[in-house]
C-alpha cells in the first residue's frame, strides 16, 4: 500500500514537472491550463515550485536524513530539465559557490542541507553572503514540529526552535512548522534574497515531519513572484542644498566608494570633477572607475595605499557612498582625522548616519548623485581646473605607482623555508592578474596576505574582473567560488588566487569542480604558513606563534590525485608562472598551479601596511585617536 502511494505521488509529480517544462515555466503552464491552479503536493514540492517561480534553478546540496524528501523532488524536477542539482562535499563550499554564482552572474541558487552539522556548516558559510550583501537561499532540515523526543543532530537542549534562533541572528529566517504558511515564508525570502540594496542569505527551515506533508488543493497562485522595488533618489530639497553648500566650501574632498556605489560609475566620474574630489575605492568595487583614472587614489584603510591613505588623512570633507565603514577600510574610525563635514549617501539609515558632522542622503547612489550633481551646478560648480589638492593627490598616486614598480622589479627573494629564491606574492599576483585581464578571466581572491596584496595590486579597468570577498574574508571562498564557473548558464573562466592555508580549508573543490564541470585555475601561493597572521603577530608582538607548521605538502600530487584535474608547478620565475597559466588555460577543466612564494621581513616581499587598526597591541593608541578625532 505504501509503495503504491509513493508511486502515484511520483507519477503526478513527474507529470506536473513535464507540463511545466513543456510550457516553458510555471506561469505559462498555469496560463495554458496544462498545470491546474490547485494541486495536491507535498510541502517539499511546493517549496521547489515556489523557488522555480522565482527563477532559482541551481541547487547545491549535501543531503542527509533531514532532506531526503526535498532531494526526491529535485530528482524528479531535474529529470524534466527544470533545474540542476549538484551534490557537493562540503556545505561551506556550497554556500560560497552559490554566493559566487549570484555575485558574478546574477543567477540565483539554493543551498540544501540536512539537519544539524550540515546546516551549521552552511550557516557558517553564509557569513560571506551576509557580509557582502549577496542574496542566496539556504534550505535546512530541522527538528520535527511534533516534538516527539530529541531528533538526532538537533541542538541537545529542551527548547524550541534553536536553529531558527541561530539563523535569525545571521539573517532572516522562517521555519515551515505549518505547511500552509509557505506563501508568506517564500515572500519573506524573496524580499531578502532580492533586496535591491542589501540582499543576504535567507534561511528556510524545513522540519523533518512537514517536508512530506501533503498540501491538498494548494493554490499555486500563493507562490510569490516579483522583486521589491529600489528606493530611488534621497527625498527632500534641503539636504541637497546643504550638501552642495558644504561641498562648495570644502578645499579637499575625498569620496569613499563602497559596494553600494556599484551602479554609479558614470555619476561618480562627473561628480569627482565638479567637487574637485578624489576617490578611494573599496576592494568590493574594484574597477567602478578605471584604475588609470587620475582621480582614482585606489584603496585606503589599514591595508590601503600611499595615495588612498594620503587622501583620507588630509581631506576636509568626506563623501561616503554606499559604504559601511568596516574597520579595515576606515582605520577603525580614525581614517579621516581632518574631516569637518561628511556627506553620506546610503540606503541604510544606520550606515548613512554612522559618523558625526553628517548630512545624510538616504537613497540609492546613482539617482541621488544625479540630483546632487544638478544641485551643485545650480550652485555654480563647473569642471574643476588643476587645483592644489588634486596636484598633491596626483603626486601621492605617483609615489604609489613607484612603490609598486619597485616590487615588480624584484620578483624573487631568498626564502628561509624554501631554502632558495622564490617569487614574491606581489610579483606573482601582478603577473596572474595581468594575465587574467588579458584573457577575460574572472579573478577571485582568498583571504590573507593573498587578498590584501591582491586588492592593492589589481588594476581593473571595469567592474566584474575581480571578486574579493572582503566582507567576511572567509578562507576558502575563492577556491570554492570556482564551482560557479561550471554552474553559470554563460560559462566563464575563473582564476582563484589562494594561499596554502585557504586552499586547505576547502580542497573539496578539486573533486566537485571536476564533477560539475568547473573551468578555472587555482593559483596556490604557498608561503608555508598563514602569513597574514604571522605578519600581524610579528608586527605587534615581535614573534609568530601557531600560524605555521613544518609539514611539507605536495600540492601538485594532491591535485593530480583527482582524475580530471591538471596540475602544474608554477616554478620560481615570472616566465615559468606565465607558462603554467597558459598550460592551465589550455586544459578544459579545473587546474591547479603551485607557486612557492616568499615570506619574510624584506619590504619588497609585500605591499606594505599604511593605516591604523583597532586590534592586538595597537588597541589603546587607535582608540585614543578615535576619541580625539571624535567623528
Ligand atoms: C575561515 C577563516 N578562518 C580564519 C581566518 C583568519 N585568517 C585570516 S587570513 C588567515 C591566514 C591565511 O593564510 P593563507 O591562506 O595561507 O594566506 P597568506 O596570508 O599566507 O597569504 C587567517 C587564519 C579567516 N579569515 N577565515
Ligand atoms: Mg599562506
Amino acid at each position: 500500500m505504501r509503495v503504491l502511494q509513493t508511486h502515484n505521488l511520483s507519477d503526478s509529480r513527474s507529470e506536473r514537472a513535464r507540463a511545466i517544462a513543456a510550457a516553458g515555466g510555471i506561469d505559462r503552464a498555469l496560463d495554458a491550463g496544462s498545470l491546474p491552479r490547485r494541486v495536491d503536493v507535498t510541502l517539499s514540492e511546493a517549496v521547489v515550485l515556489g523557488l522555480l517561480r522565482q527563477s532559482v534553478r541551481t541547487f547545491l546540496c549535501v543531503l542527509g536524513h533531514g532532506s531526503t524528501e526535498i532531494g526526491e523532488v529535485l530528482r524528479v524536477y531535474e529529470q524534466a530539465g527544470l533545474l540542476r542539482t549538484c551534490g557537493v562535499r562540503h556545505e561551506v563550499e556550497a554556500a560560497h559557490a552559490a554566493t559566487a554564482l549570484r555575485w558574478v552572474t546574477g543567477e540565483k541558487a539554493a543551498v540544501v542541507t540536512s539537519i544539524g552539522p550540515g546546516a551549521l556548516h552552511a550557516l557558517a558559510g553564509s557569513l560571506a553572503s551576509a557580509s557582502d550583501g549577496i542574496g542566496v537561499w539556504h534550505l535546512y532540515g530541522d527538528e520535527t514540529s511534533q516534538d516527539e523526543g530529541p531528533n538526532m543532530q538537533q541542538i541537545p537542549k529542551h527548547e524550541q526552535q534553536l536553529y531558527l534562533r541561530l539563523c535569525s541572528v545571521l539573517g532572516d529566517a522562517y521555519c515551515l512548522h505549518t505547511p500552509e504558511a509557505l506563501g508568506t515564508a517564500l515572500r519573506r525570502g524573496l524580499n531578502t534574497v532580492e533586496h535591491p540594496h542589501r540582499a543576504g542569505p535567507f534561511y528556510l527551515l524545513l522540519p523533518l515531519n512537514t517536508q512530506p506533508r501533503m498540501l491538498r488543493q494548494f493554490n499555486l497562485e500563493e507562490l510569490p513572484a516579483g522583486a521589491p522595488p529600489r528606493l530611488g533618489a534621497a527625498a527632500g530639497g534641503d539636504v541637497y542644498r546643504q550638501a552642495a553648500a558644504a561641498l562648495r566650501a570644502a578645499q579637499r574632498v575625498v569620496v569613499k566608494v563602497g559596494g553600494g556605489a556599484r551602479g554609479a560609475g558614470n555619476e561618480l566620474l562627473e561628480f569627482l570633477e565638479l567637487v574637485d574630489g578624489v576617490a578611494v575605492t573599496s576592494p568590493l568595487v574594484s574597477g567602478v572607475i578605471p584604475y588609470e583614472h587620475p582621480r582614482n587614489m585606489t584603496v585606503g584603510g589599514s591595508k590601503g595605499s600611499i595615495s588612498g591613505n594620503y587622501a583620507m588623512e588630509e581631506a576636509d570633507l568626506l563623501v561616503a557612498i554606499g559604504t559601511r565603514f568596516v574597520c579595515q577600510s576606515d582605520c577603525s574610525r580614525t581614517g579621516y582625522p581632518r574631516v569637518q563635514h561628511v556627506v553620506n549617501i546610503n540606503t541604510d539609515l544606520y550606515a548613512a548616519t554612522h559618523y558625526g558632522k553628517t548630512i545624510a542622503l538616504l537613497g540609492d547612489a546613482a539617482p541621488t548623485l544625479q540630483r546632487l550633481i544638478e544641485e551643485l551646478k545650480r550652485h555654480g560648480a563647473t569642471t574643476s581646473a588643476a587645483s592644489e589638492w588634486f596636484g598633491l593627490c596626483r603626486e601621492q598616486r605617483q609615489s604609489w605607482e613607484e612603490f609598486k614598480a619597485a616590487r615588480y622589479r624584484t620578483p624573487c627573494l631568498y626564502d628561509e623555508v624554501w631554502g632558495e629564491k622564490v617569487l614574491t606574492q606581489p610579483a606573482a599576483i601582478k603577473t596572474a592578474t595581468d594575465w587574467a585581464r588579458a584573457h577575460d578571466a574572472v579573478t577571485f581572491f582568498d583571504a590573507g596576505d593573498v587578498q590584501a596584496n591582491g586588492f592593492q595590486i589589481v588594476e581593473d579597468d571595469r567592474l566584474g574582473r575581480t571578486f574579493t570577498e572582503t566582507g567576511a574574508s572567509y578562507m576558502g571562498f575563492a577556491v570554492s567560488a570556482l564551482l560557479a564557473t561550471g554552474l553559470a548558464s554563460q560559462p566563464f573562466y575563473g582564476l582563484a588566487l589562494s594561499g596554502d592555508g585557504s586552499f586547505s580549508m576547502n580542497p573539496q573543490i578539486l573533486i566537485d569542480g571536476v564533477a560539475h564541470g568547473a573551468r578555472g585555475c587555482i593559483v596556490l601561493l604557498d608561503n608555508r604558513r598563514m602569513g597574514a597572521i604571522s605578519g600581524l603577530q610579528e608586527a605587534q608582538y615581535g614573534a609568530a606563534h601557531a600560524t605555521n607548521d613544518r609539514v611539507a605538502v605536495d600540492y601538485v600530487a594532491w591535485a593530480r590525485a583527482v582524475k580530471g584535474v591538471a596540475a602544474f608547478d608554477g616554478g620560481r620565475s615570472l616566465e615559468s608562472l606565465t607558462a603554467a597559466l597558459e598550460a592551465a588555460y589550455a586544459h578544459h577543466g579545473l587546474s591547479l598551479i603551485h607557486v612557492p612564494v616568499y615570506y619574510g621581513p624584506d619590504p619588497l616581499g609585500g605591499m606594505g601596511v599604511f593605516g591604523r587598526w583597532n586590534v592586538g597591541s595597537w588597541v589603546d593608541a587607535t582608540q585614543a585617536l578615535r576619541h580625539e578625532i571624535g567623528l
